[in-house]
């Protein structure tokens, strides 16, 4: 068959593309592996979550094999067994169970929310993130200099698209704006993605988010992930990741030569 041959070079050939999204993998629940401390924040919380949601799952199957093997109907049982309505210990039991377990989710869900949402302001980088219909522009600012932004054309070099650098082992404030329609800022490995949304006001803490980088360098891949027109899917970016002595050079090469 010609067309699945083709189909398999296809995909042979599309996975070798540096703009992929990253491999997910069993061991960690199916996530990427994270690049930014927060990202250790939401692989713990995802582990925790499918370790109870499986725990919980077991013991509502064993219920259930044990009712129909040791409770179905026997030829010479009467048609309706035994009520057991107003059983006030069972109630309270299947009342106080499923609200201690929402109570256990809320309680670590609100705890690490508070963490990844969490923006201090003494981020030694700062980017200002403009989302536009299809594309992005990435204005860095690092210990007061400016950089010239880096903006991407859209859909003509979605292949390419805007690279965003950063250093290893810091901590990077984001500041979210666009003036068309919805987009969403994410990059897979961060495991972490925020809605950017026209006409909220600049001194509104949810335009804001942080990251502090782990010592991984490397090129990981962006996109947005809210549908936002016909050529959405071309809204590419990625984010590069340097060691410091890299950055600092990035900077003395790319800074704007009217922000100082
Ligand atoms: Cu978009």
């Amino acid at each position: 068959m010609p067309r699945a041959a083709a189909l398999a070079l296809l995909l042979a050939t599309a996975t070798a593309c540096a703009n992929d999204v990253p491999e997910a993998n069993w061991s960690r629940g199916l996530l990427p592996e994270h690049v930014t401390q927060e990202g250790g924040v939401v692989q713990t919380l995802w582990n925790g979550a499918w370790i109870a949601a499986l725990a919980t799952g077991a013991v509502v199957i064993v219920l259930i094999v044990w009712a129909a093997i040791f409770h179905r109907k026997r030829k010479t049982s009467p048609d309706l067994p035994p009520q057991v309505r107003y059983n006030l210990p069972i109630e309270m039991l299947y009342t106080l169970i499923p609200l201690v377990m929402v109570s256990v989710f809320f309680y670590f869900t609100a705890r690490d929310s508070e963490v990844l949402t969490r923006v201090d302001g003494d981020a030694p980088v700062k980017v200002k993130v403009e989302a536009y219909q299809w594309s992005w522009r990435f204005t860095t600012n690092y210990e007061g200099k400016t950089l010239e932004p880096v903006a991407g054309v859209p859909v003509s070099d979605y292949h390419q698209g805007p690279q965003l650098v950063l250093p290893v082992n810091k901590k990077v404030e984001f500041d979210l704006s666009t003036d068309d329609v919805i987009h969403s800022f994410w990059v897979p490995d961060f495991l972490f993605k925020r809605d950017i949304i026209p006409g909220i006001p600049e001194d509104n803490p949810g335009r804001k988010f942080q990251i502090t980088t782990l010592n991984r360098p490397g090129v990981y891949a962006g996109r947005c992930a809210e549908l936002c027109g016909v050529d959405h899917s071309r809204m590419l970016f990625s984010v590069k990741l340097v060691p410091q002595a890299e950055f600092d050079q990035y900077i003395a090469t790319h800074q704007a030569g009217s922000a100082q």
